[in-house]
């Protein structure tokens, strides 16, 4: 009777494994289907950037982690050239600088392997679909010393400021005191971390004025809408089955590291038998 009551919950489990992987696989399949015809929807320009900067202070944008600001020689930070200047909306123009807003300075040159960075949040940690990036790189430091932003790398995440993280593309912002425009396709997020590889040459910190970020919008169509969630939906059943993979790894791993070592008796008998026959 034991096995009866034993077999019931397993298969059950069974049932249920199963019946998730089949959704999986036809969801997946009918997901490869219809990403035939996402190419099409951006190539023709269907979806726009909104014109609202979603990381505008003013707009409840936030600045969460960040890899370092400037400061003085006392360790100070100095207000003229911390990070928040990244979203307060003011820009140096021409020979004009505000008083307040020098724009952003990191402590160090950033580098492939040195990286600096900045997660931004929008208003309540809101996810929003998003298609643009818009890098001012002029500060109160002239272009030719070379310390303005060059290569930058766009990473999105829905869960934490800690990610994990997913890479939607990398760009190239000019030594000039102009505002950049990036596009990339239409990705949901509720954190952007600006990843910056290199500045225009110098060896002391990189420098930018100003960041924003705009959401797609979508059309009119509401097929248009949808293709782009199905999109989004299937790099999360992507990241769902890794994890997926990798539970079962760490699974067989226990299994594997947990097995039971043969009893000790069985190799101390023969040495114990041994010395009681000395
Ligand atoms: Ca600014």
């Amino acid at each position: 009777m034991n096995t009866v009551y034993n077999i019931v919950p397993h298969t059950l489990e069974a049932d249920n494994t199963m019946s998730k992987i089949s959704l999986l696989t036809a969801t997946l399949m009918a997901l490869l289907l219809i990403s035939g015809l996402i190419a099409p929807l951006y190539a023709s320009n269907a979806i726009s950037a909104g014109g609202t900067n979603l990381v505008a202070a003013e707009m409840g944008g936030r600045i969460v982690a960040f890899s370092s600001q400037a400061v003085d020689e006392n360790g100070k930070v100095m207000p003229e050239w911390q990070v928040t200047n990244l979203i307060d909306g003011k820009h140096v123009l021409g020979n004009y600088t505000p008083a307040d807003s020098y724009g952003w300075s990191s402590q160090h040159a950033p580098s492939e392997e040195n990286p600096e960075w900045i997660v931004f949040a929008f208003a309540h940690d809101q996810t929003r679909l998003l298609r643009r990036i818009v890098i001012d790189p002029a500060t109160d430091d002239p272009p030719f010393i070379g310390r303005w932003v060059r290569d930058i790398e766009v990473q999105v995440s829905t869960t934490t400021p800690e990610g994990p993280y997913k890479t939607v593309g990398r760009f190239l912002v000019v030594n000039k005191p102009i505002e950049q425009h990036f596009d990339f396709l239409p990705v949901e997020a509720r954190y952007v971390r600006l990843v910056i590889t290199s500045n225009h040459g110098s060896d002391k910190c990189v420098e930018m004025g100003e960041v924003e970020i705009y959401e797609a919008i979508v059309g009119d169509s509401a097929l248009d809408d949808i293709i782009v969630r199905l999109d989004n939906l299937l790099q999360e059943l992507k990241q769902l089955r890794d994890f997926q993979l990798y539970q079962q790894e760490q699974k067989t791993l226990e299994e594997v590291t947990t097995k039971p070592a043969p009893p000790a008796s069985e190799k101390t008998a023969p040495e114990g038998t041994q010395e009681e026959q000395q």
